[in-house]
């Protein structure tokens, strides 16, 4: 309980104001690929707890999303699918919308930057930053590509890592992992025509950061001491570096076009547009319903307003200090009061990637587990990455969902509504007198709701969602230990207290875990046959009335089965062969050798006579081949390959002249050759015709 308190009072001694409403966003996503689990556990899941928390307390809160279309990712696989970079967006974000809202993903308003509101709404951003001289014009060398008529970004070139001599993107060598400047590479090429580039002048304007250091270092480093470690720090290593003047436009032409004559064939850099999309989706969502919203302006330019951006840990510096010196050049915003910014999730101990395939897909989940959004939901919460990078294995999803939501939260429930309906036919029964172990109980889950709250208001979504579940455990211990189907023949008043108390707990969980499994919580609420029930309410009591009728129990969640788990260890394990497979590079050539060596080798074809395991050894088979003169016994370390069966008959190559070798106690006169394949596996060496055993081989 100390615990909590502390947290509560750094929370209201941060909070020296008291905010009206809340704007929270969260990181667009690139419409160039679908939604995975690092984005809902990084991202979306956390938002979207936190906005319903804020909504069940009554408070006035926007949650805002949206699609990012522009920028190099979208261009790249536009090309890579031979269609236009406006077909790929179209696609990806109605998928992506989708998938948002199959997640119960509760955005008030989520459009795309390619909306004609957003277009003109960073057009004009940007053109007042110029009009107000906020903005520098710089002449730069670029790569420049001939064959195509185009510069080239950073992500658009590859080349030769300087550091390990991999092929090497512009902007870092994923071998090594350095950061890069595309003038590093050795032989910098054009992903696109795979052209050599040549560096030309161009002309772009840049955003002074430096100029900006000062009101940075202030209101982040001393103004912003609560902020989550890993973005506080991050921030710090930004600012204690010296910050350089940045880019905001781009020569490109998928993006806005930068409104300033003699600017054609360049666009808004799509770091400076995607955050502006926030306020532009919000002007969208206002204008849209002025009686219910009021005008975007409340949102984003009045004081009383706390805004909040949820985002992945490689944001941290656009939400932090671009954005934020964005909209101090431009004047009249409000700066975001906290960034609860994620580390990432990793997947069975690898670290997800979208060109890769090695994630799980929202889209595909729903395929193999329909229905089950809050197992996922809840499982992601429970390892999200607050404090640092984690891993999701299907092993441990299925543990939370066996021995949590269904050993527990489900269990319980479960429990409270079958005796009810066994007991009074599902009518439920007054409360009698208190024991001291009833009061006991309720004292203990009285106290949920300051926990949840104390965690909740300082983003610890994980230990928020782990006191809910407390609260379930307390209503187990609290049935085991009072054993009313053994009361029920002795003290049948006792028994209707017992159920009273735990249906009252039941309804308190539906309220306890409505931001984080909103499904879950929905059916719980029908199947106590009320609407739902209000933050204010947790830990109360008299929520359920004696003498109301509850509606007919059904499970809450059901158990997950180890070959729903083994399908999909299995779909890991084939993309991760995949890769391997496409991934593979042949091994370096070795040391050149005279023809006069390779003579000295007599290598042989011989006919495999039997072939056979041999005892106690799991590498070994036996072979007796014909060579065309008194036959030979050979021994080779291949039996996790063949079927000793399978190779009977068949011909094989083999060295015929080294020097018989013991191994486990037989003689091997000879090596059979095999091929080695990427992941190791061997494949013996057949001649491609038929020929006499002991034919040579040269
Ligand atoms: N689309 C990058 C990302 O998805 C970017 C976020 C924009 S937030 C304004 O990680
Ligand atoms: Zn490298």
């Amino acid at each position: 309980m100390v615990e909590y308190r502390k947290l509560h009072l750094r929370r209201i001694q941060n909070m020296e104001k008291q905010f009206k409403r809340t704007t929270v966003t969260s990181a667009l996503p690139y419409a160039n690929g679908g939604v995975h689990i690092g984005h809902l556990a990084g991202v979306y899941v956390p938002a979207d707890i936190y906005v319903r928390y804020l909504r069940l307390k009554g408070e006035e809160v926007m949650f805002v999303g949206g699609s990012d279309e522009h920028g190099v990712p979208v261009t790249q696989r536009a090309r890579k699918e031979g269609i236009t970079p406006q077909q790929v967006v179209d696609r990806y974000h109605k998928m992506i919308k989708d998938s948002f809202e199959e997640f119960g993903i509760s955005f008030d308003v989520y459009s795309r930057t390619t909306s004609p509101t957003h277009h003109k709404f960073a057009s004009d951003f940007f053109r007042k930053l110029y009009d107000d001289g906020k903005l520098i014009e710089k002449t730069t060398k670029q790569f420049y590509d001939e064959q195509t008529g185009t510069f080239k970004t950073d992500r658009d070139i590859v080349g030769e890592c300087p550091h390990c001599h991999a092929e090497a993107n512009g902007d870092q060598c994923e071998k090594c992992g350095r950061d890069l400047d595309p003038t590093e590479l050795i032989n910098p090429r054009s992903k696109e025509s795979g052209a050599r580039l040549v560096l030309r002048d161009t002309t772009n304007w840049f955003l002074p950061l430096n100029d900006y250091e000062g009101w940075l270092k202030q209101w982040i480093l001393d103004g912003h001491k609560e902020w989550r470690s890993n973005v506080y720090g991050q921030c710090k290593s930004w600012l204690d570096m010296e910050l350089q003047p940045r880019a905001m436009t781009r020569d490109l032409d998928w993006g806005i076009p930068v409104p300033v004559e003699g600017a054609e064939g360049k666009v808004l850099y799509v770091w400076f547009d995607a955050p502006i999309g926030y306020i532009s989706n919000t002007k969208e969502l206002c204008e849209g319903n002025p009686e219910r919203w009021g005008n975007w302006q409340r949102w984003w330019q009045d004081e009383d307003t706390r805004l909040v951006h949820f985002i992945g840990k490689d944001n941290i510096v656009f939400h932090c200090i671009i954005f934020p010196v964005m909209m101090k050049a431009h004047g009249g915003y409000i700066m975001p009061d906290n960034v609860p910014a994620n580390e990432f999730l990793n997947l069975e101990g690898d670290k997800i990637s979208t060109s890769r395939n090695w994630a799980v897909w929202l889209h595909e989940y729903l395929v193999d587990f329909p229905g089950k959004q809050d197992v996922l939901r809840y499982a992601l919460t429970a390892s999200a990455p607050e404090t640092k990078d984690n891993d999701f294995t299907w092993a441990e999803f299925q543990a939370r969902n066996n021995n949590e939501l269904v050993a527990v939260y489900g269990n319980f429930v479960n429990r409270a509504l079958q005796l009810t309906q066994k007991y009074y036919d599902g009518i439920v029964p007054p409360c009698g007198t208190l024991t001291d172990y009833d009061r006991q109980t309720i004292a203990e889950f009285k106290d949920v709701k300051a926990k949840v709250e104390a965690l909740l208001d300082v983003f610890k979504f994980r230990d928020a969602q782990k006191e809910a579940m407390n609260l379930a455990r307390i209503g187990n211990k609290y049935i085991a230990d009072c054993e009313p189907w053994k009361v029920v023949k002795t003290d049948p008043e006792r028994v209707k207290t017992v159920i009273n108390i735990s249906l009252q707990l039941t309804a308190n969980l539906a309220i306890a875990f409505e931001p984080f499994l909103p499904f879950s919580s929905k059916k719980l609420y029908g199947m106590l046959n009320v609407e739902a029930l209000g933050w204010d309410n947790l830990g109360s009591t008299e929520l359920i009335k004696p003498g109301h009728q509850l509606a007919k129990p059904e499970l809450l969640f059901e158990k997950i089965e180890d070959e729903a788990i083994q399908k999909q260890m299995d779909r890991l394990a084939r993309i991760k062969k995949e890769n391997e497979a496409a991934n593979y590079k042949p091994a370096d050539v070795k040391k050149e050798v005279a023809y006069d060596d390779f003579e000295k080798l007599d290598i042989r074809v011989g006919t495999v006579l039997s072939c056979e395991r041999v005892k106690k050894s799991s590498k070994l088979l036996k072979f007796e081949i014909a060579d065309g003169m008194e036959n030979r016994t050979i021994l080779s370390g291949i039996a996790q390959y063949y079927a000793p069966e399978d190779l009977v008959g068949r011909q094989v190559c083999f060295i015929a002249n080294f020097p018989p070798r013991k191994m486990m106690g037989l003689e091997s006169q000879g090596m059979i050759l095999s091929a080695v394949n990427y992941d190791g596996s061997l494949s013996v060496i057949t001649p491609q015709r038929e020929v006499k055993p002991g034919s040579q081989v040269s």
